[in-house]
């Protein structure tokens, strides 16, 4: 699938610091210690309604581990998918009448603009579920030949207690996790079933909805597999990083794992489960199912500063849970003025010491509220006329570019 156009990320002198990140998983924070190529799948949004800021926090959260990794002389193989085929793409088509695909694309099409507005960057591979459909079918097909999976009036389920690894992303109990899957898309209560907490993989077509021919039936896949497909086809075994929003971490985080981890036989299926808060509106998680949505495309068209925007969410520790105020907004649109008027200035303060400390917080699990009070002193000492350093605004520039994505 398409993705959308990078932005230009300014060379910094020297290097960044090893990215440290907490990790869902152990509930540690350690190093990430990746090799030359770090390697990241990122859930991709369910195409309708986007881009919400809830979606825009975790996207930027997520360039944001990338800049670092690439500021520290990595390169990064960056998957993201499109969520093109499931449930609740189909339910919206048929309550406006539309066309799914028409919707898809459209939603696609925004959340491409909305993404390169924010300056994130690009995956190396867009993917659609719907064009991933041959290579769900084959890791289904080994799981099916290594006795992972059965059917219940030809629905493929995966067997859960196949896998050993199963309940080490998100610790829950086998309550909560009952009540979350019912919650989050799985069918908990559906006769049958060996094991309430079974994922569907693969669902025979049901009336008015569509169908692909393949060796499993004519039908479409669940929504875990297409996760655990994309990844393992893209990133190979054992990736360093598999990001979304915390709504994740249960079910589909610990299904796409287990699911991967029976098809490669290493566990854990990532070294890093990393996840980013949830942004909330009107005291309720942002979701398209409740409708109380802020969305990043009429903001701009309002004429809001798409690097305001970006500045807003960066205020706010990327794993923390926040509601979203137009306050915030001002606020960062105070600072973006604040930055540019130091920037422009002729003597600044000293610019490298600043850029150290932006990459020592930075890199301790993305600390963007200290990197952003940090400029705010570098720009508001300049103005103040205390300043050594000619044209350090240059510098500074290039890190709020590089290391922030923000565009000064
Ligand atoms: N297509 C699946 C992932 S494979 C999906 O969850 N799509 S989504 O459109 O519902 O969400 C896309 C991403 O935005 C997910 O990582 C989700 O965790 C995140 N997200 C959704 N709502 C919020 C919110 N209110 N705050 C922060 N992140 C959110
Ligand atoms: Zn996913």
């Amino acid at each position: 699938m398409k993705s959308w156009e990078a932005p230009e990320v300014p060379r910094l002198p020297g290097h960044g610091l090893e990215l440290r990140l907490f990790d869902s998983a152990t509930q540690n924070i350690r190093p990430t210690a990746v090799g030359q190529t770090a390697s990241i799948y990122v859930c991709g949004i369910t195409p309708y309604d986007a881009t919400h800021m809830g979606h825009a926090n975790t996207y930027v959260a997520f360039d944001l581990l990338i800049r670092q990794w690439r500021d520290g002389g990595h390169s990064v193989n960056f998957v993201e998918n499109v969520t093109d085929i499931d449930d609740p793409l189909l339910k919206r088509a048929v309550e406006t009448g539309q066309d799914w695909r028409a919707i898809a694309e459209r939603e696609t099409a925004l959340f491409r603009e909305d993404m390169f507005a924010l300056r994130v960057i690009p995956p190396s591979h867009y993917i659609g579920a719907v064009e991933s459909i041959p290579d769900v079918v084959s890791i289904v097909e080994q799981l099916q030949s290594q006795g992972d999976v059965y059917s219940v009036d030809g629905d493929l389920y995966f067997r859960i207690s196949r896998s050993p690894g199963f309940g080490s992303v998100s610790h829950l109990n086998q309550d909560r996790m009952i009540a979350l899957f019912g919650e989050r898309g799985g069918d908990p209560d559906r006769r049958g079933k060996e094991n309430a907490l079974d994922p569907l993989l693969w669902q025979l077509e049901k009336p008015n909805e569509p169908a692909w021919n393949t060796p499993l039936g004519h039908g479409r896949p669940g929504w875990h597999i297409e996760c655990s497909a994309i990844a393992l086809k893209f990133l190979g075994s054992t990736i360093d990083v598999q990001g979304g929003g915390s709504d994740l971490v249960f079910p589909h985080h610990e299904m796409s794992a287990a699911q991967a981890e029976r098809v490669t036989g290493e566990i854990p299926f990532a070294r890093f489960y990393v996840h980013s808060g949830m942004v909330s509106w009107q005291g309720h998680k942002m979701s398209k199912s409740r409708g109380n949505l802020v969305f990043v495309s009429i903001l701009r068209q309002e004429g809001v500063d798409p690097m305001v925007i970006r500045l807003a969410l960066l205020a706010h520790h990327y794993r923390s849970d926040w509601a979203w105020t137009p306050h915030g907004l001002q606020g960062a649109k105070d600072r973006l003025d604040l930055w540019r008027a130091a920037i422009s200035q002729a003597v600044t303060m000293p610019s490298e010491i600043l850029l150290t400390r932006v990459r020592e917080v930075l890199s301790d699990d993305l600390k963007t509220p200290s990197a952003l009070d940090a400029i705010d002193f570098w720009a508001q000492e300049t103005l103040a006329g205390r300043g050594t350093e000619s044209n350090g605004g240059a510098l500074v520039r290039d890190l709020c570019d590089a290391l922030l994505g923000v565009k000064i």
